[in-house]
């Protein structure tokens, strides 16, 4: 340890510590717009200077190692001119757009500076900054603005190194630099999986989420059409926060009145369908072992992780689950199941999702996901739209009295939920298939080692005198890794769960964005809490789920089951 003085305060630190986390862990605010605490540092700012006793030079924090003896100061005149010199320079080119931007609701993290630190950019705010780049509206899932980039190369190292895919490049130099892609392709051209984990480090609007409240909006006001909105797993423990309620608790109660006060016509869980997916996906893995199909069968509900097979590992498409994802076969029963029960026409019945996941919005849309020219899932809001909607309602979300799910495709297990998290899909699917293959011998509820945020878990069991070797893998670059080894044959699994997003949905790349991996990791043990109070904990003892299947849809893996929810 050394002993250091900031801002005349004695500090005990570790000096392997930058002056930054030292600061951070002794709650002394520093700026930044280029650091995470998930990411590689790269000191690209230079907000975080601060003044170092006998030193003629700021020095960037992030940067900079402390050591025994030094004296800092963090607030200094020199150190407060500089930031607001870096602030001014970076505004000066900057659209001021913020009326619409889609940040401008406290998420912009240049615009809280410039409030901060007094910015005003006088003249330069009543001239209108000319565009000089085209808006990349390619993705479904993501806008880009190269207008609004500060070039903090957050999303570079997200993309290229926390998921190993590399999308965005630096280009041209000094006052020119950009990130962009290869050759200024489109979004859409590159092999983006959507995942959007480039949306959430943006400091600024340069990466956005494609915006769907609108849509959603009309449709309510529309009497013609009946709007249904189903909720994913993770948003019942991330979309608090975005109140400031604390990362994992269980919001569901809260969700539901405040769709029914936005004016949706039934709220439904996506958990429900989660339950769905492993009476499918555990059928289907049944008889993949049973009848020498492909192995090892992977987990299917991930959108970014099918594109990412799909584009660069092509080769084990066939080892993917037929089953749709739990959002597109929610969206197949609401038009189908739900509308016979309530004699509506399907094509009135608009399906809107809300996920933590900006891949959702581009699964919704594949032709793929269209049933009998009726497509399963009409518009799909992130976390972070929903939560905006609500405060646009002036709704006080902490304040609302918790209301049920609507009846019809509500009722879920625990097991449903934890699909929410990684690891949480295997968990589920191993408490139904290892019942059903020894028809309740083996009725194990906690599988411990699949559970964590290590990037890559497995486990053997012994399941009806078989030794069944699963794993579980989140991110993509653990995702590549786990493929590789498969591939070489170091590895050999019956079955896997794959999900796109470091730490599974819980970390999607539409939940609220001031997080890290230390945030997750709360989140998820809420989820976990949540399982271990639930009185039901295996999706197919969900009543709703032995109903469903009775009354229509036959047998898992049947028919029927077959049209709505599987697909290739
Ligand atoms: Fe997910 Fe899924 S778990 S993919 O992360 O299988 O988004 O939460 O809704 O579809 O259930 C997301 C979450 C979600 C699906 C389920």
């Amino acid at each position: 340890t050394i002993k250091l003085t900031i801002n005349q305060k004695e500090i005990t630190a570790n000096q392997e510590e930058s002056i930054l986390e030292i600061c951070q862990n002794h709650q002394i605010a520093i700026p930044t717009l280029c650091h995470h605490p998930d990411l590689r540092n790269e000191g690209n700012c230079r907000l975080c200077v601060v003044e170092v006793d006998g030193e003629e030079n700021l020095t960037a924090s992030c940067n900079r190692k402390a050591c025994d003896g030094m004296v800092i100061e963090t607030e200094s005149e020199k150190v407060i001119n500089s930031r607001r010199a870096t602030l001014e320079l970076l505004i000066a080119n900057h659209p001021n757009d913020c009326l619409t931007c889609d940040r401008t609701s406290g998420e912009c993290q240049l615009q809280d500076l410039c409030y901060q630190y007094d910015i005003s950019r006088g003249e330069q705010l009543l001239k209108t900054i000319e565009q000089k780049k085209a808006l990349d509206l390619s993705s479904p899932s993501i806008e880009r603005d190269l207008n609004k980039c500060i070039v903090c190369g957050k999303c570079l190292r997200v993309c290229g190194e926390t998921q190993d895919i590399g999308i965005y490049h630096y280009q041209e130099r000094g006052f020119d630099t950009l990130v962009s892609t290869k050759e200024n392709q489109p979004l859409a051209e590159t092999k983006c999986i959507n995942c959007g984990q480039c949306v959430k480090v943006c400091p600024v609007g340069a990466l956005v989420e494609k915006q769907e409240i609108r849509k959603v909006m009309q449709a309510i006001v529309d009497p013609e059409v009946h709007v249904v909105v189903q909720t994913a797993p993770a948003v019942k423990h991330t979309l608090g926060e975005s109140f400031g309620m604390k990362p994992g608790t269980d919001i569901s109660g809260k969700l539901n009145a405040a769709l029914k006060k936005l004016g949706v016509n039934q709220v439904f869980s996506t958990d429900f369908a989660a339950d769905v997916t492993i009476m499918e996906e555990g059928t289907e893995f049944i008889q993949r072992v049973k009848n020498g199909g492909k192995l090892p069968m992977f987990t299917s509900c991930s959108p970014g992780w099918i594109r990412y097979v799909e584009t660069e590992y092509p080769q084990f498409t066939e080892n993917l689950s037929t089953c749709k994802s739990p959002q597109q076969m929610m969206g197949a029963l609401s038009k189908s199941y739900y509308a016979s029960l309530k004699g509506i026409d399907p094509k009135k019945i608009f399906m809107v999702s809300v996920m933590p996941c900006t891949a959702k919005k581009y699964e919704a849309q594949r032709e793929e996901m269209v049933v009998k020219g009726i497509q399963d899932v009409d518009a799909v809001l992130t976390t972070r739209e929903l939560a905006r909607w609500i405060k646009l309602e002036k709704i006080d979300f902490k304040k609302l009295a918790d209301a049920p799910y609507d009846d019809f495709l509500g009722e879920h297990t625990s097991a449903g939920r934890l699909f929410g998290t990684t690891g949480g899909v295997m968990e589920a699917a191993l408490r139904t298939v290892a019942w059903t293959l020894t028809e309740g011998a083996f009725d194990r509820l906690d599988y411990e080692a699949v559970r964590g945020l290590e990037n890559a878990k497995e486990a053997s069991l012994e399941i009806a005198g078989m030794e069944v070797k699963v794993a579980v893998v989140h991110g993509t670059a653990a995702a590549k890794k786990l493929l590789e080894k498969i591939e070489s044959g170091e590895k050999a699994y019956h079955f896997v769960e794959v999900m796109g997003c470091p730490g599974g949905c819980i970390n999607g790349g539409g939940a609220p964005l001031k997080d890290s991996m230390a945030m997750i990791k709360d989140r998820m043990e809420g989820m976990y809490q949540m399982d271990k109070n639930a009185a039901i904990r295996r999706s197919h003892e969900n009543p709703l789920i032995m109903q469903i299947y009775k009354n229509y849809l036959g047998e898992p893996g049947g028919h029927k089951a077959h049209e709505l929810l599987h697909t290739h």
